[in-house]
Parts: C-alpha cells; structure tokens; sequence
C-alpha cells in the first residue's frame, strides 16, 4: 500500500511480485493522481480517502507521477 501524504508517495518506490498489486490511498485534503509514465494507468482524480488499485502482469520498473502536481514521483518495479 502506497499512502499519498503531504504531497508526496510513501513508499516512493514499491517492489511487487510479477501478478501482485498496489494500492494508493489519498491521505491528503488535496486532490492527486498516480499516473504511470508510460500511460499502463491513470487512477483519475483520487479525493481525500479514495483509493486505487492495480494489478502489474510485466516485469518491469514503472514510474509514475501526479498528473495535478508533476514534481510528486514515485516507482513500482515488478520482479518475476
Ligand atoms: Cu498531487
């Protein structure tokens, strides 16, 4: 689980395994997305409390950002 707090991703970088899952939850009262670099996910607008779920098929290292606030970065790597 990847906590969205003080305009930032907490962890800033997950590893999951090949089939596994993150989830983003909004701990903020500011609206943000995460949003794969490579367009694998777009979660929309996440409000304060609302969460988002994806599930990694490929291996691979997958960067992300929010799409209102463009200097919040974070990473997903997917092993196999
Ligand atoms: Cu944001």
């Amino acid at each position: 689980v990847v906590h969205i707090k003080n305009f930032g991703y907490q962890p800033d970088t997950v590893t999951v395994r090949v089939g596994g899952t993150v989830t983003w939850i909004n701990d903020d009262n500011v609206d943000h997305t995460t949003t794969a670099k490579s367009g694998a996910w777009d979660s929309g607008t996440l409000a304060h409390g609302q969460r988002f779920v994806h599930r990694f098929a490929k291996a691979g290292t997958y960067p992300y950002y929010c799409s209102f606030h463009a200097f919040m970065t974070g990473t997903v790597r997917v092993v196999g």
